[in-house]
């Protein structure tokens, strides 16, 4: 089989960059390891930047999320009996969108149906060969069978876990990484959030984010041990300690239920960089994790997918390779960024195991001044709604 841009992964990354080529006349074939029942299962990302909900208007799948997405104009912070709001519209000018990463890959695997886009599922073995080389090809087997891909350029768009950043050897490769000591365990409810916007709490008993999907879906997260497992919690006793940590007058409000998905992200900022080798070009989580307390997950993965479409639309349109040069270095100046902040906001919100007093103090400081300071929250609000591209 021959191609223009072989992609590999087919999550959001993969699905983004192939339909934004698609709409440019550019042909490519997504290699995805799961199902893309498997893929829609994953309960992930819920807040996306402007900048992401434009790169969908121009991927042509933005009707949806428009129809059925929600705009936040701001989010509540809570610490001891503080509550406070920062108002993302007022500082910035740009809300958020509320809209769940499964109903943007849904959206994106309708699109690429639609247009006949070749995806191929459960793909196994993937190997990438002479991503150094002019003439790269990508070798793989679907039951059983072996299969060649031979194309001019592939985007490694595999998640932390894939085989593309594996491929840039070790000599060239250099990766920055910080875990953190505590994960995330969440929930998703069909029940009506507890607020229109999200609270991020910072509690004695560790942090909270109320957060959903839409208004009968609440998505819920608390701070948890890394050696607990979801079968440690009950439904009952995640509501408990929920309700402990968030302020009194929404935890009287919780509406409570069953929960229908229930897991724990473990927290970890990780880079890698170049995110380029040869012909080879990293995206979204296969170059860099943030932990999920700013949201940014997903959203730094489309910045990654604007500069490369951008460069590789230059490329097919006038044989210029200035874009892809220049992708790598131009991703990772936004990606530090966002890591920086994601990196603050999580240590501004959780109690960490190794605190001392005088790191409380700090945080509590920090979310004073968070609380009392104009320019504090119009920092905090342009790095939440999201950097330029
Ligand atoms: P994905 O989504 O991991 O997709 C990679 C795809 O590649 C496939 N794959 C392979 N395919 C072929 N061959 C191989 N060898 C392969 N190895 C892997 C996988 O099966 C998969 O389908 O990466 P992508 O596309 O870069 O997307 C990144 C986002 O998924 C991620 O950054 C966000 O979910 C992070 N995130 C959030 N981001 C936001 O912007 N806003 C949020 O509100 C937000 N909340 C979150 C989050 C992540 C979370 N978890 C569970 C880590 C909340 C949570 C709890
Ligand atoms: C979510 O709704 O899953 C979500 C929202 C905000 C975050 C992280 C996750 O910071």
């Amino acid at each position: 089989m021959k191609t223009q841009v072989a992609i590999i992964g087919g999550g959001p990354s993969g699905l983004l960059l192939s339909q934004l080529l698609h709409k440019r006349g550019i042909d490519s074939v997504v290699l995805e390891r799961k199902t893309k029942d498997h893929v829609l299962g994953r309960i992930r990302a819920g807040v996306l930047e402007q900048g992401f909900v434009q790169l969908m208007e121009e991927a042509g799948c933005a009707d949806r999320m428009h129809a059925e997405g929600f705009t936040h104009d701001g989010a509540l912070i809570s610490y001891g009996d503080e509550i406070f709001r920062v108002d993302f519209t007022r500082h910035t000018g740009t809300p958020v969108m509320v809209y769940g990463q499964t109903e943007v890959t849904r959206d994106l695997y309708d699109a690429r149906e639609r247009a006949g886009g070749r995806i191929a599922f459960n793909v196994e073995d993937v190997v990438i060969h002479g991503a150094d080389s002019d003439h790269p090809h990508v070798t793989y087997t679907v039951g059983g069978e072996a299969q060649r891909l031979d194309c001019d350029f592939v985007a490694g768009c595999d998640g932390f876990h894939g085989v593309s950043r594996q491929t840039i050897p070790l000599s060239v490769r250099k990766e920055y990484e910080k875990v953190y000591p505590f994960g995330w365990l969440g929930i998703l409810s069909e029940t009506p959030p507890v607020n229109h916007e999200l609270i991020y709490a910072n509690s004695s008993r560790g942090f909270a984010l109320c957060s959903m999907r839409n208004d009968n879906l609440s998505r819920y997260y608390i701070q948890c041990s890394l050696s607990d497992s979801p079968e440690d919690w009950t439904d009952e006793a995640f509501w408990e300690e929920l309700g402990r940590r968030i302020p009194q007058e929404y935890a009287g409000k919780l509406v409570t239920g069953p929960s229908i998905e229930k897991s724990i992200a473990p927290l970890r900022s990780f880079v890698t960089e170049p995110m380029r080798w040869g012909r080879l070009f990293l995206c979204g989580d296969a170059a860099h994790i943030v932990p999920p307390t700013g949201a940014k997950g997903l959203n730094t993965a489309a910045s990654d997918i604007h500069y490369l479409y951008s460069g590789l639309r230059a490329f097919y349109e006038t044989g210029s390779e200035t874009g892809i040069d220049a992708y790598s270095a131009r991703a990772l100046r936004r990606i530090w960024k966002a890591e920086r902040f994601s990196w603050w906001f999580s240590s501004l919100m959780h109690r960490y195991p190794d605190q001392s007093e005088f790191d409380l103090k700090m945080q509590i400081a920090d979310l004073e001044f968070l609380r009392s300071n104009e320019a504090a929250q119009k920092s905090m609000a342009e790095n939440y709604v999201g950097l330029p591209y």
